[in-house]
This record gives C-alpha cells, structure tokens and sequence, in this order.
C-alpha cells in the first residue's frame, strides 16, 4: 500500500476533476507564482504558465531587450490557447489578463500587494531603475485591475489581497469552496 502510494501523484489521487478555468493575474511580485504552486498542491487544477506554454507551442517572437524576455506572438498562441481550455480544470497564469477575453475563463483572480511590500519584494529579486519603477506605477494605477474590468463581466472577477500569508491561506480556502460549489 505505501508502495502504492508513492508512486501517485496528486492527480491520481481521489481530488475532483474540476471543469471551471482559473486566470490569475497581477503586476510582478504580486505572488502568483506562490499561490499557483499551494493551489496546485491542494486541488486537481492544472497549472499553465502562459510564457512556457508559449515557448512548448512555439509562439515565442524576438527578445525584447527592454523587457530582458521573448515576446509572445499572440495571434499565433491564443487559437491554441483556446482550444487548449475547452476541457476545463486549468489553472492559468499571466501578469496581464487582455489576451485571454475569448477564452473560456471562470473566474478571475487579481493579486494586489501594497507598496511597502511590493517594493521590498521587487528589489530582493534584483529589480531596479526604470524596471522597479514602472511595476510599482502599474501597481499603483492598478492597471491589471483595470484590464480585467475592460475584459471580463465584473461577477467574474475576484480583486484579492496578497500582502502576507495569511491571505494566501485565505485564498487557497475561498478559490477551493468556489471549485466545489461550481463544479
Ligand atoms: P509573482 O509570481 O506574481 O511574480 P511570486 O509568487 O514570485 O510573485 O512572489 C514574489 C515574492 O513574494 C516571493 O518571495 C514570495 C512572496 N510572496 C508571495 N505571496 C506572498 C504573500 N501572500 N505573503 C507574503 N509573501 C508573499
């Protein structure tokens, strides 16, 4: 039996398979990396990083110098995106969330930190000058925010506080209750 067990993985395990799609965005350092790893660990969703899926499915364009990362080619990606979801149970990451209006998204998540911690997370991680600069703007303008609202039927979008872990507990348990009540 213990045999067995280690050899299976969570989505072997009896977690339900959930048909609901999750996009969940914010600016850099707002911790979608971090909430997307604990839901992975804790539901059957599958995590879809946007940037290696579109590496996997080659529509990476040239090296934005600027933005030190490829550009994506968007008309090319979001087909296959789209396809791609129709099943259900993906649990999807980006910073911004314009691209994926005609994809079949359940749910909307928009992480947002305040400015002190922000600011302390984005320069432990090397960020600085221009680059620190226009993330903390775009938070503080909440531009993801924004995008979500011009994209998505506000129901859709849940505008969540991502300032210290007990939010990321709390969010984990509010994003599980929503699976199971609409699945
Ligand atoms: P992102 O993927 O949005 O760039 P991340 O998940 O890599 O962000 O998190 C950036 C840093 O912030 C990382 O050191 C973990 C930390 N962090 C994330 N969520 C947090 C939270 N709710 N409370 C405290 N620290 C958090």
């Amino acid at each position: 039996m213990t045999e067995l067990n280690n050899t299976l993985d969570s989505s072997q395990l009896s977690l339900p398979k959930y048909r609901k799609n999750i996009l969940l965005v914010g600016t850099p350092g707002t911790g979608k990396t971090s909430l997307a790893k604990r839901l992975t660990e804790v539901t059957s969703l599958e995590h879809v990083e946007v940037g290696k899926f579109a590496e996997e499915h080659s529509c990476l364009g040239s090296y934005d110098e600027q933005l030190e990362c490829f550009e994506i080619e968007e008309e090319k990606l979001i087909p296959i995106l789209i396809d791609f979801l129709k099943p259900g149970g993906y649990l999807l990451e980006y910073h911004g969330c314009e691209w994926f209006a005609s994809c079949k998204i359940d749910l909307v998540i928009v992480l947002q930190t305040e400015t002190a911690p922000l600011y302390d997370r984005l320069k432990a991680r090397g960020y600085s000058g221009r680059k620190l600069e226009e993330n903390m703007e775009c938070e503080i303008m909440q531009v993801i925010l924004d995008e979500a609202y011009c994209c998505f039927n506000e129901k859709q979008i849940w505008v969540v506080p991502s300032n210290k872990e007990q939010d990321l507990e709390e969010t984990v348990e509010r994003v599980q209750k929503f699976l199971e009540s609409s699945n």
